[in-house]
Parts: C-alpha cells; sequence; structure tokens
C-alpha cells in the first residue's frame, strides 16, 4: 500500500492532474466526503485528507509514505528527516510584506522604527526582518492575517500572496517581496527503501508531468 497525505482545497485540485498522469484517480471528493482516507482506482494506492501543516508530520513519522506541501510550510515547520525530490510547481504563490495603503513602509524601516508584524510565518518573518537589519515584534495569527493592521494591532503583515485580490479588498498594499513558493513533493526516506519499484514509479510520473 502507498499513501500520501495531501490537503483539501489548492493543492488537492492542483495534484489531480499529477497523479492521473502516474495512473491514480481518486474515487472520492474530499469536499463532500467525511472520509479522510481516501480510495483510487489503485488498490495499492491511497490519499490521507490532512491540514496543510500537517502534511510534513505524516510523511515524517510514516503515517504517509509521500505528501505534498507548500514550500512555506517545510521552511516554517522544518523538514527533519524528508526527503524532497521534486519542486512540483503548483500552488504557487509568494510571501510578501504588506501594509495599510496609508502607512509609510520605506520611511518607517529607513528611520530605524521598530515595527509591529502579525503573521503565521514567525520564522520566516523573524528571518527575512534580521537580514535587513529590522527590528520587529512578531505577533503570531493562525488566519485572517489581513485584519491586524486594520484594526491597528501591527503596523505590517507577512502572508501568502496569490492574486493580491485579498490585499486589495482590505486595502493593503505589498511593500516587499520575500521569496516565491510552490509545493514539492516530500518522501518518506524509510518507505522510499521499502516500496521502492511503486513509489519510484509515482516519482518519475510526477516528474515527465511537471514541465507539461
Ligand atoms: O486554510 P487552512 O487554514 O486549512 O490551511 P492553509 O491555509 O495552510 O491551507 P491552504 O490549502 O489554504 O494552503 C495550502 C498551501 O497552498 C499554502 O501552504 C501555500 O503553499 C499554497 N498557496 C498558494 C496558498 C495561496 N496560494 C494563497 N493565495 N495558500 C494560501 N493563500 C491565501 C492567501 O494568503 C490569501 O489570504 O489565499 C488568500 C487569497 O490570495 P489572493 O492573493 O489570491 O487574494
Ligand atoms: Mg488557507
Amino acid at each position: 500500500m502507498i499513501t500520501i497525505a495531501l490537503s483539501k482545497g489548492r493543492i488537492f485540485e492542483e495534484t489531480l492532474p499529477l497523479l492521473k498522469a502516474a495512473g491514480i484517480e481518486v474515487l472520492e471528493d474530499p469536499d463532500t466526503s467525511r472520509k479522510l482516507i481516501l480510495t483510487t482506482n489503485q488498490s495499492d494506492v491511497r490519499v490521507l485528507v490532512v491540514r496543510a501543516t500537517d502534511v510534513p508530520t505524516y510523511v515524517q513519522y510514516g503515517g504517509a509514505d509521500m505528501g505534498i506541501t507548500g514550500k512555506d510550510t517545510l521552511l516554517e515547520h522544518g523538514s527533519q528527516g524528508l526527503y524532497q525530490p521534486l519542486d512540483l510547481q503548483i500552488a504557487k504563490c509568494r510571501i510578501s510584506v504588506a501594509v495599510r495603503s496609508d502607512f509609510d513602509y520605506q520611511s518607517a524601516v529607513k528611520k530605524g522604527s521598530r515595527l509591529t508584524v502579525a503573521t503565521k510565518y514567525v520564522a520566516i518573518a523573524r528571518d527575512f526582518f534580521a537580514s535587513k537589519g529590522v527590528h520587529v515584534d512578531l505577533i503570531k495569527l493562525y488566519g485572517s492575517m489581513e485584519l491586524a493592521p486594520l484594526v491597528g494591532m501591527a503596523d505590517a503583515i507577512v502572508d501568502l500572496v496569490s492574486t493580491g485580490n485579498t490585499l486589495k479588498a482590505n486595502h493593503l498594499v505589498e511593500v516587499e517581496h520575500i521569496m516565491d513558493i510552490s509545493s514539492r513533493l516530500v518522501v518518506n526516506q524509510a518507505a522510499l527503501k521499502l516500496k521502492q519499484a511503486p513509489m519510484r514509479h509515482i516519482i518519475d510520473a510526477f516528474e515527465s508531468a511537471i514541465s507539461k
């Protein structure tokens, strides 16, 4: 049995064509089914539906043989013991700093002001501002970061941006592009040794599907 950990939503949707390239079709829809283990057309392949931030943990501890997760999640939560053979070029976005459109970020930085930054990505934000020599107080949030500057709780946020529509709708502007993000295949190394042939088949199929 090969077990693949995926999160619902954009990663699941964008992984379906890659699975298809490997001959795998998921037989249940995670949005309508309450099942957390989904069957596929291959009796020896199943899909686990887990929180995006839990994918590396399932793979690391062998609950899943492989999984797909954002580079943001890997950087923020660590990737100890995970083999990362492929950048799948899916669920692309960027991680940025954004502020209220009436906040003069550049001059605050120039003056050496201490900034309050709200984010789910505390480690990424800490490294980024340290590399710029900007002093920050970080506020950890778990979602809806965009709210924090609007209610005066933070000067800036560090968050994922894809179309930029969410920032625009909340009168926020991007002032720094920290890095580009895409999703990676992560593999349990012990599983790869034990189930080399079927896992290699999937990895190779994904690899040839990426560039198409
Ligand atoms: O949603 P939940 O709290 O359950 O978990 P999650 O947010 O960790 O999962 P999910 O499925 O939303 O995101 C999984 C992965 O998709 C992330 O870890 C990223 O690697 C990737 N990804 C790609 C994104 C986006 N694009 C993205 N746009 N994740 C989140 N967003 C958010 C963005 O922060 C903004 O709030 O979507 C919102 C809309 O973005 P705009 O710019 O298109 O308006
Ligand atoms: Mg989300």
